[in-house]
């Protein structure tokens, strides 16, 4: 008997914005991905204000999947995958966001791509909201910072859940919504929830509030889901990065406490369906006058997760900063090198260990099923002489990453549904809009100036992976 369940979710993960490209077929809208410039580790993309002439914007084209999603899908089932997980872009069925009907060719390319998986029994799972909202709702409406965003994304959500619901089972609302912590640079306020700064603007306060209606928009959503299908398996998608103490100090310790707090009570909001009393505590001491309501609090308990979406990439390491009692956590200042691990050629620190030790936190604080929808290793990947990519560092990384998986389920008897690999067909990253910081098993001949075929080729470790999931798990 193996130790992952019978009907264990192998698969793979992407995101639309980031492999789909076609940025205007189909009556595509413009996306706040289609707005970022190419940046590198260390240099940060830029957000121009709409899309300019003359500018580097790796999304618009992408690795070509809208033109290319059968030849793709095809190389997939070849893979073994039984789940493939991916998002709907808003801007395919609402292209500015807030039209009162959906764009019909858009809803049509889903259809036909979610046909093409189940031809080969690949379950889509479903992404609805993944760093890519409809640019017009950010000029508009100024994003999540207003409360109409609820009922555009409620409206979307739904359109979705009834036109899918027989092709879809497995569902996710916002991807990583808890990046946004770091909103003193401006990625992840942008991408998250289309959050654009004046420099007198109070971030903080501005992204608690997005994160509020966001949130209130994900239980409205789970609510109508479930109403729709109530077989739907819907869940939250945090960005689980733990933050250890940097020591044994106890003031180490409560600073590590207090950090893990302020990047991970979004996941009490959506698996308890309300706010945890050291948010309640913080809001009134920084006295952030937030529109919460109690319609919204009545929300939120409508709409809890079924289970626990998560990526996994690497750990953080927290030192007591002098901040007093309130130990306040600042994201891109307080973070402190970890001696004990190695870090990736883009500075994440590889931690297969933290990967156990973090759905030991989830089962601790929720006892829900978990589901890694994210793991995996961003490295510059070199043809050999025999013309072939001898990816070892990515197979030693998933394989140990695999081994502390298991050692949850056998040690800690966790509740885990599946595992998608991050970018196993190489795509656009997300933080530096590169195309060399690649993750996956199939390689995409594309450069970071947009230069190349475009053609397909496995990598090692595509035949790997094709064991693992053939052996369950148990061939690594
Ligand atoms: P890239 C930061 C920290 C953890 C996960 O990231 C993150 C980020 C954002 O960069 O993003 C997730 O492409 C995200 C994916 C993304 C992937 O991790 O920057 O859900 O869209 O591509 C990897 O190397």
């Amino acid at each position: 008997m193996s130790i992952f369940k019978e009907n264990f979710l192998w698969g793979g993960a992407v995101a639309a914005h980031q492999l789909e490209g076609g940025w205007q077929d189909g009556g595509k809208g413009v996306s706040v991905a289609d707005v970022m410039t190419v940046g590198a580790h260390g240099v940060p993309r830029r957000i121009t204000n709409g899309v300019l002439e003359g500018e580097n914007y790796p999304n618009h084209e992408a690795i070509d999947f809208y033109g290319r999603y059968k030849e793709d899908v095809k190389l997939f089932a070849e893979l073994g995958l039984k789940c493939f997980r991916t998002s709907i872009a808003w801007t395919r069925i609402f292209p500015k966001g807030d039209e009162a009907e959906p764009n019909e060719a858009g809803l049509q390319f889903y259809d036909d791509l979610f046909d093409e998986c189940l031809k080969y029994g690949i379950e889509p799972v479903i992404t609805l909201s993944h760093f890519e909202m409809p640019y017009h709702l950010v000029t508009e409406y100024g994003g999540w910072k207003n409360r109409k965003m609820i009922d555009f994304f409620a409206r979307f959500s739904e359109v979705c859940f009834t036109r899918y619901k027989d092709k879809v089972t497995y569902w996710m609302t916002f991807n990583e919504i808890n990046n946004q912590t770091n909103y003193y640079e401006d990625f992840a306020p942008f991408t998250n929830s289309g959050l654009k700064f004046d420099a007198e603007d109070d971030r903080e306060k501005i992204m608690y509030q997005a994160a509020h209606y966001e949130l209130v928009a994900s239980a409205k959503a789970i609510e109508i889901g479930h109403q729709i299908n109530p077989n739907f398996e819907i869940g939250c998608m945090i960005a689980m990065v733990p933050i250890y103490p940097y020591s044994c100090s106890p003031s180490d310790m409560m600073a590590a406490t207090v950090a893990m707090q302020r990047r991970y009570w979004f996941t009490d909001v959506h698996c308890k369906g309300r706010y945890p009393s050291y948010m309640k505590a913080y809001f009134d001491r920084k006295q952030f006058d937030l529109d919460i309501t109690t319609e919204d609090e009545v929300q939120l308990t409508k709409g809890t997760v079924d289970y626990i979406g998560f990526s996994y990439y690497m750990s953080f390491a927290v030192k007591d900063h002098d901040k007093g009692p309130a130990y306040d956590y600042d994201e891109a200042h307080d973070l402190v090198e970890n001696p004990y691990v190695k870090a990736s050629e883009w500075g994440w620190q590889i931690d297969p260990t933290g990967l156990r030790y973090a759905m030991n936190w989830f089962n601790d604080r929720y006892e829900l099923p978990l589901f890694i929808v994210e793991n995996g290793f961003g490295a510059v990947d070199e043809i050999g002489d025999d013309g072939e990519i001898h990816d070892e560092y990515r197979i030693d990384y998933l394989r140990e990453h695999i081994e502390a998986m298991q050692e949850a389920v056998i040690y800690d008897g966790i509740d885990l549904m599946g595992y998608t690999p991050w970018g196993f067909i190489d795509l656009v990253s997300a933080g530096t809009g590169e195309m060399k910081k690649r993750y996956g098993f199939i390689y995409v001949d594309k450069n970071n100036e947009g230069q190349g075929t475009l053609e397909r080729s496995k990598k090692d470790s595509f035949y790997w992976f094709q064991n693992v999931i053939a052996s369950n798990g148990e061939k690594l």
